[in-house]
């Protein structure tokens, strides 16, 4: 490519193509230049905004230079790409992370502080970029981290919202929703005006025989709406590395139509069209955990799929391959069901677009793409219905009948005349209306298929997908667990407890392989190093308990035992179960006299999280803290024992402020619920402790450090069923502790005893599917025990100290080398010699 550019070109384009800042000079020079010009703002009116809206600039225009060089990289290089679809990439700030990643923070530090800023308040002007729910859309933003940091040709591919996940205010203690508008300044996106890809709505299939007797599929007529790119810069840590997140964004299509529209006079319902194409990108459905079934839902996959396939087919295209070869090029990873459609657009692409066979197709089909199952709630697996996908999508559904078909027709001739099992398997659900199970579909449009930790694989092979693991074979279904970056969630959220661990090892080489964590281990016992990592832990506390006071009007004791409880407000993470624990607790303080007060360990419960708009029960569990707090932060014979938080809008911003804070988090899902959790690996991380039940990733962190380190509780998940069956057939009585939590609750100690009769009633009438009277007892005894351990000290931090340094396995980092060598079959790009011409320069 580049000897078709003549010599005098190309040196022009040498002698001047920009080679980005490194000192502190150059990095105001380029601040300023951007604050006067791109912003046209002066020194006397560049408030902290505009300050950081600069320095974005400015790091934008280094993270962009090596942006092109790993483009061209890669391109050259022909490797296999893998392209991560996901709804949802949950991204936070990029500020603060491009700097780290750069590793120029220092210089921006001192540049910014020449002109009157400092750095934490620029970096805290930054919106989040908030494109997700929760655990499964940070879990995208983490690989996309890992991904560029260890240089593999790597896309991510979603949507570009117009809005995000709302904003949460309490008002009067209930929840109320704010929309969340993102995008008025965001410099790190590039709109590509010229990337474009039409995709087709509605209309009709013809079938017919051409003339020379081939078969002819075509999907005619219906609404085309136009997908437009958006690339956001995805830098690798301490690698010249940046990959690519393409986000799509919908408007109406300039073709035919609108003119005709214009022309004839009918300017209102033209306008009208433009308004329903932009509905399409507009906004992220806010249910984590729960599928809904809404058209626009379905809508929106299938343009980000087809957006996607056809940038990817369009590609592989120009590297003039076979199409055989398109699995060696291409790995394409679904996370979750929600882009199950691109197995069949691919399908559709292959077939009725370059006229391969069926079966030759459908082999590169599976060969290309694998699946990532993230829940076992039968309420959040997709079905869509056939009416529906037949009106939006008829050759979709056709070619879903072809794929049913055939795979039936497998499954018949290895277990002939199991009728019952063609039924369950069946990718449709003989329904009112029919349904499409869109997680059967990713499956047999797969060659791989995991859960994200040991319980979670091993019960989607025992429970949800247990006839697919008769008819495939054990191998098809693996495990890989779940990892967080080390980058974000130590360095960033947590720079003095980096900073003393480098210390410690010497390096700061374990952001790039937290194994190394392990050779903290002798340091237990040095006392200097105790001493210091309390004082971290402390100061953390400080500023946490002055955001506190700041968004709440609560002063709290950073002294205290920290407790917290971060994550989406749902029934089964029971949160319930914690301010039960918390009601409990606040009634044996008030048995107490005052003499008998002063032994006890005092307490700040922090809780944090966002309900679904549409989910009664978790808004009023949000409603019952709120509640639960305002008596007890006025209650003058509890004082100091205990303080009842709720932090307002959890996010990852948020999330980097709290996590560093705690002294013991809760994780305490009934057991087999929780696929994974990934805040429990962050918390334990920044050196907190954990409360959990053996369920998803808790499982796998007590074993890597230690049982002594962890305050499990609660019944096993083989028992779930029993114990659930009994609340209806036994001679079933709630836990006469948390009746007395209840007594209380009823009496309008608490204000809206209505609805908090309906948080009662799910646990004594209607069968307490969560288990919370099950393993309220073991929870509130696991409780007293983390009271007394804290008021150790010495042996609370000789806890911490040894989890953090067994946690080494949690990184992301080993999480995707694990897909990368057991599904996607890809290699690293070496950056070798790029690392060494940036040295030089
Ligand atoms: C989730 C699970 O609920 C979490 O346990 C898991 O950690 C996460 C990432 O794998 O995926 N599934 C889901 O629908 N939302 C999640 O956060």
């Amino acid at each position: 490519v580049e000897s078709s550019i003549p010599e005098h070109m190309r040196e022009a384009w040498r002698k001047y193509s920009p080679s980005g800042f490194t000192t502190k000079d150059q990095f105001e020079t380029e601040i300023v230049r951007h604050i006067e010009t791109t912003l046209a703002r002066s020194l006397f009116n560049c408030d902290e905004l505009a300050a950081y809206s600069g320095t974005a600039l400015a790091f934008r225009d280094r993270l962009i230079m090596d942006w092109n060089k790993t483009q061209q990289r890669q391109t050259f290089a022909d490797q296999k790409r893998i392209y991560y679809l996901s709804l949802e990439f949950l991204m936070g700030r990029a500020l603060d992370n491009a700097m780290l990643n750069v590793g120029l923070k220092n210089v921006a530090k001192e540049g910014l502080a020449d002109l009157g800023f400092r750095i934490e308040d620029v970096i805290n002007q930054e919106h989040d970029a908030a494109l997700g729910n929760g655990g499964l859309g940070r879990l995208a933003a983490c690989f996309l981290d890992s991904m560029a940091s260890l240089n593999y040709p790597a896309w991510g591919y979603g949507l570009r919202y117009r809005y995000g996940i709302f904003k949460q205010e309490i008002e009067n203690g209930y929840q109320v929703e704010i929309p969340d508008y993102w995008l008025d300044f965001n410099p790190w996106e590039f709109a590509r005006h010229d990337v474009t890809v039409d995709v087709q709505f509605y209309g009709w299939v013809n079938k017919y025989t051409d003339d020379e007797g081939k078969q002819i599929v075509s999907w005619q007529d219906g609404e085309i709406v136009t997908a437009v790119a958006y690339d956001v810069p995805v830098p690798g840590y301490g690698t010249p590395t940046v990959n690519n997140l393409r986000l799509w964004s919908s408007k109406a299509s300039s073709g035919e139509f609108d003119f005709s529209k214009f022309n004839s006079g009918e300017y209102e319902s033209a306008v009208a069209d433009q308004q329903r194409a932009e509905t399409i990108s507009a906004v992220l459905y806010p249910n984590d955990n729960l599928e809904r079934g809404k058209e626009l839902r379905l809508k929106q996959q299938y343009f980000w799929c087809a957006a996607s396939l056809f940038d990817i087919v369009r590609r592989f295209k120009k590297t003039n391959r076979k199409w055989s070869e398109f699995p060696d090029q291409v790995a394409i990873q679904l996370n979750d069901t929600h882009p199950t459609l691109a197995v069949v657009e691919l399908q559709r692409i292959l077939v009725d677009k370059e006229g391969l066979e069926w079966q030759t197709a459908w082999d590169i089909v599976t060969k290309t793409f694998s699946y990532t199952n993230h829940t076992v709630l039968p309420e959040a697996l997709e079905k869509w219905s056939v009416p529906l996908i037949q009106n939006l999508l008829p050759r979709h559904l056709q070619i879903i009948y072809e794929i049913n078909l055939s795979f039936l027709q497998t499954v018949e001739r290895r277990f002939p005349k199991d009728r019952e099992l063609l039924g369950r398997v069946s990718l449709i659900e003989e329904s009112q209306p029919k349904t499409v199970r869109m997680a059967y579909l990713a499956i047999v449009g797969s060659h791989k298929v995991n859960g994200v930790a040991e319980l979670h694989s091993d019960l989607i092979k025992t429970t949800i997908f247990k006839d697919f693991v008769r008819i495939y074979g054990p191998d098809k279904f693996i495990n890989v667990t779940n990892g967080i970056t080390p980058r974000r969630w130590l360095h960033q959220a947590n720079p003095r407890l980096s900073e003393l661990i480098a210390s410690k090892l010497g390096s700061y080489e374990f952001l790039k392989d937290l194994t190394l964590l392990n050779k903290l281990e002798p340091f237990v016992d040095d006392k200097e190093f105790k001493k210091e990592w309390a004082e971290i832990k402390y100061a953390n506390k400080v500023r946490l308990a002055q955001h506190i006071l700041k968004t709440t009007g609560v002063s709290v004791n950073p002294k205290a035992l920290f407790d917290v409880q971060v994550k989406r407000i749902h029934e089964y993470k029971r949160q319930q179960l914690n301010v039960f624990g918390v009601i409990h607790r606040y009634l044996a303080i008030k048995s107490l006299s005052s003499e008998e007060r002063k032994k006890l360990a005092p307490r700040v419960t922090i809780f944090g999280g966002k309900a679904a708009p549409g989910y009664w029960m978790a808004k009023t569990i949000i409603h019952l803290i709120n509640k639960v707090g305002e008596v007890i932060n006025n209650d003058p014979d509890v004082g100091d024992l205990l303080k009842v938080i709720f932090l307002e809008d959890y996010n990852v911003s948020k999330a980097e402020i709290i996590i560093p804070a705690s002294d013991i988090s809760e994780h305490i899902s009934t057991a087999g619920t929780e696929a994974s959790g990934t805040s429990n690996m962050k918390f334990v991380l920044n050196g907190g402790l954990i409360i959990g039940t053996l369920d998803g990733a808790n499982i796998e962190i007590t074993r890597e450090i230690g049982e002594q380190n962890v305050f499990l509780f609660g019944n096993l998940s083989e028992d779930v069923e029993d114990l659930r069956h009994n609340h209806f057939y036994g001679d079933y009585q709630v836990d006469p502790e948390l009746q007395k939590v209840f007594d209380l609750i009823k009496s309008g100690k608490f204000g809206d005893e209505g609805s908090f009769g309906a948080l009662i009633g799910a646990i004594t009438e209607h069968g307490d599917y969560y288990l919370v009277s099950d393993d309220f007892n073991s929870y509130t005894k696991t409780q007293d025990l983390i009271d007394e351990t804290f008021k150790n000290q010495d042996e609370w931090v000789t806890k911490c100290i040894t989890s953090v340094a067994r946690m080494g396995f949690f990184t992301s980092d080993r999480c995707i080398n694990e897909y990368a060598d057991t599904i996607w079959n890809i290699e690293p790009l070496d950056v070798a010699e790029e690392k060494q011409v940036r040295a030089r320069t």
